[in-house]
């Protein structure tokens, strides 16, 4: 799909009024999701777009107010005071007939009243079970047609707070897609075998560009073909459950920030999918050239491990590390994703804007998608170790374990994902298991041990892997990261060991 609006060189076709406010207000931003990251200096991206309509209230970066005799907010008594990030946090406390009566007093009052991610948290608090998504959270709310929503107009507003997410879902996001730097590209492969796979790969990033073609899941999908058989399945997207006509109906008419995600563990049963190998005439299998997924030994016990993923352009994922050192492969079915990536390790610092708790077990990625590219992305290119690519239809992205991503949908589209133990990474996993159990995630209540029970079932089933995985645990070399070593050290300058992709020991051997 063609990005939507023809790219232009900085932020220059913003009405004149928003122009040179915008950039310098930027850094005094904060979210009210959470605490905003330290913002280096904004420069507008190369090619960055820069058509974004006027507020449909009116409503202006805060910069704006220095230029104004008029200021709306002054005009709103004692609220005037209030900062503006307090004053959406107080409204956070009210109910919707509360929201409508406030915002009935004046214009600053209607126009904070009218903030959308008030009536989302409304919306999914209420559970409604009977509804029709009617375009904004608000209409939906109040079960009218957006076209029916007031807009009265603010042209004194001047709010960073207000317009911020407004400009974030405005921003044309393909631009920070286009002109990977070379060294950056992530490696697209056609015909990967396993051995090459486990000698040269397993700690790598790469996109394979034709494994999933033969699924019957890739030849049957698209979001109408869902529709016509699972429209009143419900399907989990972030905090709700949504039947999948309604999803799909959010999915093509919102102008949400940070659109809601799909993302569904329970899909094959709820699809009455058959799993397994092609042999077995499966909707989709794990490419071959990934070889076992050694977390298989856990059979029912073992954590969540497949997802259905679905969501609009803009949606997508914030940075983050997949759970308990597993590896994962992200097959597109339609749409294309973007995918910014860092490796990590102990010595390592986390990528531009994510904050890491000093025992690296918490990672805090506070800023929208949007927001972290409009304000990360030229500098996090240029930071040694990262890797970018575009995964299109049809095509599957391999993410190392440990390795930080950010994934960005550039249209809508439907993905599967799995994560698996690869041999490679065994000793890396056992490592995690056993060091960090308080970082151990997604296993049942009932499972006291998880490191004691994977090393049981290893045991039991592959010894000589678990032997081989031990080894690596101890930080001696076994025999596939002896042969992967060099490789493995050749990845910008970074090495990768054992444990979390710490390094130390393995270079003090
Ligand atoms: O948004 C996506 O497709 C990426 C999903 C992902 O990173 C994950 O499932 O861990
Ligand atoms: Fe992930």
């Amino acid at each position: 799909m063609a990005p939507s609006a023809v790219p232009v060189r900085g932020y220059s076709n913003l009405p004149a009024e928003t122009e040179e406010s915008l950039l310098p207000s930027r850094k005094r931003l904060k979210t009210h999701h959470g605490p905003t990251a330290a913002s280096p200096d904004i420069q507008p991206e190369e090619d960055a777009p820069a058509a974004i309509p006027p507020h449909p209230l009116g409503i202006k970066p805060s910069g704006n107010a220095y230029t104004s005799s008029v200021d709306h907010k002054a005009a709103a008594g004692n609220f005037a005071k209030l900062p503006d990030e307090l004053l959406i946090q107080l409204l956070e406390l009210l109910e919707a007939p509360d929201l409508i009566r406030l915002g009935q007093v004046c214009k600053a009052l209607y126009a904070f009243t009218r903030a959308e991610e008030l009536w989302k948290a409304l919306f999914v608090e209420s559970l409604p079970k009977d509804f029709t998504w009617c375009g904004t959270w608000r209409a939906t709310s109040l079960r009218i047609p957006a076209e029916h929503e007031s807009h009265i107009h603010c042209p004194y507003l001047f709010s960073d707070a207000l317009y911020r997410p407004y400009f974030c879902a405005h921003t044309d996001l393909w631009p920070f897609a286009k002109n990977i730097p070379k060294q950056n590209e992530i490696s697209r492969l056609s015909d990967l075998s396993l051995g090459d796979y486990q000698l040269h790969w397993t700690s790598k990033p790469f996109i394979l560009t034709d494994p999933v073609k033969e699924w019957p899941v890739f030849k049957e999908w698209d979001s109408s073909a869902l529709l016509d058989k699972y429209s009143t399945t419900a399907f989990r997207a972030e905090a709700v459950d949504w039947p999948l006509h309604i999803y799909v109906d959010y999915m093509n008419n919102n102008t949400d920030e940070s659109p809601l995600y799909l993302f569904d563990r329970a899909f094959a049963t709820k699809m009455f999918l058959p799993l397994g190998t092609k042999a077995s005439g499966a909707a989709y299998w794990a490419p071959p050239c990934l070889g076992e997924d050694l977390f298989s030994v856990l059979g029912d016990q073992r954590p969540d491990s497949r997802w259905l993923i679905m969501g609009p352009a803009r949606s997508g994922s914030t940075f983050h590390k997949d759970p308990n050192a597993t590896s994962a492969w992200n097959a597109v079915i339609t749409g294309s994703k973007y995918w910014l990536m860092f490796p990590s390790s102990s010595t390592l610092p986390p990528p531009p804007g994510v904050i890491l708790s000093e025992d690296q077990s918490e990672v805090t990625s506070p800023l929208s998608i949007a927001e972290y590219l409009l304000s990360f992305h030229s500098l996090a290119r240029q930071t040694p170790g990262c890797r970018e690519g575009i995964c299109h239809a049809g095509e599957v992205l391999h993410v190392p374990s440990g390795w930080f991503h950010l994934v960005l949908n550039l249209e809508a589209g439907i993905a599967l994902t799995q994560n698996f133990v690869p041999r490679g990474k065994l000793g890396d996993v056992l490592k995690f298991l056993r060091d960090c159990p308080d970082q151990v995630s997604g296993f049942r209540d009932e499972v006291v041990d998880p490191y004691g029970l994977f090393v049981d079932r290893l045991g039991n089933e592959f010894p000589e892997i678990l032997q081989e995985g031990m080894r690596a645990l101890e930080g001696k070399r076994g025999k596939w990261e002896e042969l992967t070593k060099e490789d493995e050290e050749d990845q910008g300058g970074f090495s990768f060991g054992f444990g979390g992709g710490d390094s130390d020991d393995e270079e003090d051997e």
